[in-house]
C-alpha cells in the first residue's frame, strides 16, 4: 500500500478513511486513545446532550452514529485532554527566548496550561499571578490606553455566550476592533457572497445533500478537514448524485473513501468513488473553469431552445429573481476559450463535460473552502459560482444552494453574536438599549488592520480569545518584531504556542478551560452553544475532569477583565452572567429576537436548531433586492502576473495538524511522512527548474515590494500538481506572504498563490 519513494516521504494509495484513520489516531495518541475514559468522551462527541467537537464546523445530524467523530476530531479532542501539564515549574525551567526556538509541536506537546501567568521581563519568564492580580492588571493597563487602540482577537473557538459577552465588552470599553479567524479564512465569503446573495453564510440544510443530483467543489479538502462530511457524500454518490471536484492536487478524500463507521465496507474494503470527475485546475484559476462551464451551459441553452422550444436556464427564476444576467451572458459570449484553457490550465472539452453534468442535474450544490476564499481576487470567484448557480435557478429550493465549508467549530457563530469589526453588521441600537450604553459606531479592524496598526504603533493593547494569531498571519518576520512594542498583550488559551511568547511589554497568559471539561458555576454545570456551516445551534455539555483547579471557563475569563475594565453599570451583570449562562442565553435571545427565538428551551434540539437563511428562501438582502450576476474583472484569482521563475504558492494544510497546532509529521493522505519542510512540485517542473529529488533549496518572496522574505530547508519533493505552481505547509511558509497580498474586497490574506521564487 505504502511505497517508499525516499528516506524522508512515502506515498500512501490507499482511500482516506478506513484503517488509516484508526492507525492516524492511535499512532499519536497510543495508550492514551484505549483509556475508557477517553473513549467515554469520545461517545459523547457531536451528540445531543453531549459535547460539540473541538475541530471542525461540520454539522452534527439529528441521528448521530455509535461514535459521531472522524480521525480529526478524535485528534482534537485527545490533543485536549493530554494527561501532559505545562505547569509554573516548567516555566522556572525555560526563558521564553529559549521557548522561541521550539518548533510548535514541541511547544503544544507539553500539555494544558494549569495556572495563569504573568510575563516577567527581568527574568524573561512565564511565573504564577493570581487570576485577581491578572484581572486588576490587565484593567488597569486597559484604563490608560485609548480603547480604539485595542485589538480584541478571537479564533472560531469559544461558545456562543463566550462570545457575544467578549463582543459586548469590547464595545462597552469603547471600540470594534474584533478581528477573528474567519478574517483569515472566509470572510471572503461574509464579504463576496452577501454581496451577490445578500447571505454571509451559506444557503444549504443537511437534508440538501440528500436530494441533490450534482455537487460542485472547489477548493475544499473534505477528507482531512471536514471528514464527518464524507459520510452524507458517500450516500450522495450511492443514489446516484455526481461530484465534480475542482483542486490543484488530487486530494484522497475527494477520490474515494471507506468509511471507519461501516463494518462491512471495512473488512471487504471497496472504497467508494466519490467524484466523477476530478479536475486539476491551477491554482486561481477557477474563474476561469467556471466561466468555460458558463459557456457551455449557455450553447446548451441555445440548442435545446432551438430543438425543442423549451429552455435549459430557469427564465422564470432569472426574470424574477436576478439582476445583470444580460451583461454577464455578454461577457461570457466575449470570453474566449483560449484565454480559458490558458487561465484554468483545463482542456474544453474537459470544462464542457463538467457543464453536462451541471446542465443534466436537476438540484446542484456548490461547495467551496479555502482554495477559493484565499486568493487576491476570492470574491470574484464566490461571484463566478453564484453566477452558475443561477443560470439554472440552483439557490434557494431543496436540493440545491451554495455551501462554503466553515473552518472553526464556532467560527461562524461568532459572526452570529457580534463579534465583527464592522459595525453595520450589529444590532448596536439594540445593544444601546439594552444596557444603557452608547457603543462605537466607527468601523474597527480586522486582522490586516490590525496587523497594519501593530506595524506602525497605533495598536497598544492585544488581547486573544483562543487562537495562534503570530503564527496565523501573514508577514511573520515584520510582525514579530513589531509584536513587543506593545504595551500589552493578554492571551487566554489551553496550550502553549508561539503567540505566548512573543510578548507586549506587560503580558498575561490565561489558562481555561477545554470544551469537554465540567464547567461547575454557582447554578450547577453550564452548558454552552455553537453554530454549524449548515446554521445549526448545538448544545454542548462537558463533563471530564478540568486539567487543573485553577483553570477557569472562557466566559469567566472574559467577565473577570470586563469587571476589571469597565465602570459599573447596574444593566451589565457580569457575576449574575458567570453564575448561569442560561441568562447570557437570555440576552443573546433579546438582542436577536429572530435567530434565537426561544433559545434556552432549544438549545438540546437533536441535530440543533437551524436559525434561518432568507437567502434560502429568496429574498435577497442585496443591494438591489435580487441576486445579483457579476462579471469577473479577469480571468484568474491571483495577484501577481506570471514571470518567468515565477511559481504560485499553494500553503497547504496536512492531516495531521489543526491549523498551527501540529500533532505530527505524517501527511498520510497525500503520502508525504516524516517532515513538513518539503517543497512539493510536478517532476515535470523539478526537471525544467534544474533541480532535482531531494535537493534542499529555499524559498524567496517574488511580490515586487522590495521586501526580502525568505524560507529555508525545504526538501524538493516529487508531488502531482498543475504547472507553475508549488505546495508547501502553513503556518511554516507565513513569512513569504506579504501583508498586502488579500482578497480585494474582504482583506481575506491571499494564503493560496503566493508569488515565490526558488533559490537553489
Ligand atoms: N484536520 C484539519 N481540519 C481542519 C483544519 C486543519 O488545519 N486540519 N482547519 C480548519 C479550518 S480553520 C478551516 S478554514 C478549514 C479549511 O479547510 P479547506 O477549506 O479544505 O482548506 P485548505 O486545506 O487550506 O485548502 C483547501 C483545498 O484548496 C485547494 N486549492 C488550493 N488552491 C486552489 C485553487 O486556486 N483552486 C481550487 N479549486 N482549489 C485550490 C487545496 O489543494 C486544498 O485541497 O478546515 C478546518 N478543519
Ligand atoms: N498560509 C496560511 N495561513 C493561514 C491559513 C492558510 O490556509 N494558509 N489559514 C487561515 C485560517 S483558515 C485560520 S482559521 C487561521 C487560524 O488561526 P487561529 O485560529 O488563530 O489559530 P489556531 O491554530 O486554530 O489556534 C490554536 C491555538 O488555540 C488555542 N486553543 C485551542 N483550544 C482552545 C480553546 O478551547 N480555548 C482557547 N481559548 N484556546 C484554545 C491553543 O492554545 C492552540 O495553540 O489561520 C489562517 N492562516
Ligand atoms: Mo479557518
Amino acid at each position: 500500500m505504502a511505497k517508499k519513494e525516499s528516506d524522508e516521504t512515502v506515498h500512501y494509495d490507499g482511500p482516506s478513511g478506513g484503517w488509516g484513520s484508526l492507525r492516524g489516531i492511535s499512532r499519536i495518541f497510543g495508550k492514551e486513545w484505549d483509556s475508557p475514559a477517553a473513549l467515554e468522551t469520545l461517545r459523547r462527541q457531536n451528540k445531543p446532550g453531549g459535547f460539540m467537537c473541538v475541530s471542525c464546523a461540520w454539522a452534527k445530524p439529528a441521528k448521530p452514529h455509535a461514535f459521531e467523530f472522524c480521525e480529526n476530531g478524535a485528534k482534537a479532542t485527545l490533543w485536549e485532554q493530554t494527561s501532559h501539564r505545562c505547569t509554573p515549574d516548567f516555566f522556572a525551567r525555560h526563558t521564553v527566548s529559549e521557548l522561541r526556538e521550539w518548533k510548535d509541536h514541541d511547544l503544544e506537546q507539553q500539555g494544558r496550561l494549569t495556572h495563569p501567568l504573568r510575563y516577567d521581563p527581568d527574568t524573561d519568564r512565564y511565573v504564577e499571578t493570581s487570576w485577581e492580580d491578572a484581572f486588576a492588571a490587565i484593567g488597569r493597563e486597559l484604563k490608560a490606553i485609548d480603547p480604539k487602540s485595542a485589538i480584541f482577537y478571537a479564533s472560531g473557538r469559544a461558545s456562543l455566550e463566550t462570545s457575544y459577552l467578549y463582543a459586548l465588552f469590547a464595545r462597552l470599553y469603547g471600540h470594534n476592533n474584533l478581528p477573528d479567524s474567519s478574517n483569515m479564512c472566509h470572510e471572503t465569503t461574509s464579504v463576496g457572497l452577501k454581496k451577490v446573495i445578500g447571505s454571509p453564510v451559506g444557503t444549504c440544510v443537511l437534508s440538501d445533500f440528500d436530494q441533490c443530483d450534482a455537487i460542485f467543489f472547489f477548493g475544499q479538502n473534505t477528507g482531512s478537514n471536514s471528514p464527518r462530511f464524507l459520510h452524507p457524500l458517500q450516500r450522495a454518490v450511492e443514489r446516484g448524485c455526481k461530484i465534480v471536484t475542482f483542486n490543484p492536487v488530487r486530494e484522497k478524500g475527494l477520490i474515494e473513501f471507506v468509511n471507519p463507521q461501516d463494518p462491512a465496507q471495512m473488512t471487504v474494503g471497496k472504497p467508494t468513488e466519490i467524484s466523477c470527475q476530478y479536475h486539476q485546475v491551477r491554482p486561481g484559476g477557477d474563474i476561469a473553469a467556471i466561466m468555460g462551464m458558463c459557456k457551455h451551459v449557455l450553447a446548451r441553452e441555445n440548442r435545446q431552445w432551438e430543438e425543442q422550444r423549451h429552455h435549459l436556464l430557469d427564465v422564470d427564476f432569472l426574470k424574477q429573481h436576478t439582476k445583470d444576467f444580460e451583461n454577464f451572458v455578454q461577457s461570457v459570449r466575449t470570453a474566449g476559450w483560449e484565454e480559458i484553457e490558458r487561465e484554468s490550465g483545463l482542456s474544453r472539452a474537459d470544462l464542457e463535460a463538467a457543464a453536462d453534468v451541471y446542465c443534466d442535474a436537476r438540484a446542484v450544490i456548490g461547495i467551496y473552502g479555502m482554495g477559493v476564499t484565499q486568493h487576491v481576487h476570492g470574491s470574484q470567484t464566490i461571484g463566478m459560482l453564484v453566477n452558475l448557480l443561477l443560470m439554472r435557478g440552483n439557490i434557494g429550493r431543496e436540493g440545491a444552494g451554495i455551501s462554503p465549508v466553515r473552518g472553526h467549530s464556532n467560527v461562524q457563530g461568532q459572526r452570529t453574536v457580534g463579534i465583527s469589526e464592522k459595525p453595520e453588521l450589529v444590532p448596536l441600537d439594540h445593544l444601546a438599549e439594552q444596557f444603557g450604553f452608547d457603543p462605537p459606531r466607527d468601523k474597527g479592524m480586522n486582522t490586516v488592520e490590525a496587523c497594519e496598526g501593530i506595524l506602525d504603533g497605533t495598536v497598544q493593547a492585544f488581547v486573544g480569545l483562543g487562537g495562534n494569531f503570530v503564527r496565523a498571519i501573514p508577514e511573520r518576520e515584520k510582525m514579530e518584531r513589531a509584536w513587543t512594542g506593545m504595551r500589552l498583550t493578554v492571551q487566554i488559551a489551553t496550550k502553549l504556542n508561539r503567540s505566548h511568547l512573543i510578548n507586549g511589554k506587560v503580558a498575561y497568559l490565561l489558562p481555561c478551560l477545554g470544551r469537554s471539561e465540567e464547567d461547575m458555576q454557582e447554578s450547577g454545570p453550564q452548558a454552552v452553544t455553537m453554530e454549524d456551516s449548515l446554521s445549526c445551534i448545538h448544545g454542548s455539555l462537558g463533563k471530564r475532569k478540568p486539567a487543573s483547579e485553577h483553570l477557569l471557563s472562557e466566559l469567566a475569563i472574559v467577565a473577570g477583565m470586563a469587571k476589571a475594565t469597565l465602570p459599573q453599570n447596574p444593566k451589565v451583570r457580569w457575576d449574575e452572567w458567570i453564575g448561569d449562562y442560561a441568562k447570557v442565553r437570555d440576552l443573546i435571545e433579546q438582542t436577536y429576537p429572530d435567530r434565537f427565538s426561544d433559545f434556552n428551551a432549544r438549545v438540546f434540539t437533536p441535530g440543533g436548531f437551524y436559525r434561518g437563511n432568507k437567502a434560502r428562501d429568496r429574498i435577497w438582502s442585496t443591494e438591489s433586492g435580487k441576486a445579483e450576476f457579476t462579471i469577473p474583472e479577469k480571468l484568474n484569482a491571483v495577484g501577481a502576473e506570471d514571470a518567468v521563475g515565477r511559481y504560485r504558492l499553494i500553503t497547504m494544510r496536512s492531516n495531521d495538524q489543526f491549523n498551527t497546532t501540529i500533532y505530527g509529521n505524517s501527511d498520510r493522505m497525500r503520502g508525504i511522512e516524516g517532515t513538513r519542510d518539503v517543497l512539493l512540485m510536478s517532476p515535470a517542473e523539478i526537471a525544467a527548474a534544474g533541480l532535482r529529488e531531494g535537493q534542499v533549496v529555499s524559498l524567496v518572496s517574488d511580490a515586487e515590494d522590495g521586501e526580502h522574505r525568505q524560507v529555508d530547508g525545504l526538501t524538493v519533493t516529487p508531488f502531482d500538481l498543475p504547472r507553475g505552481c508549488v505546495g508547501a505547509y502553513y503556518p511554516e511558509m507565513n513569512p513569504l506572504i506579504p501583508l498586502w497580498y488579500h482578497d480585494q474586497l474582504s482583506k481575506t490574506p491571499a494564503a493560496k498563490a503566493v508569488p515565490v521564487r526558488i533559490l537553489a
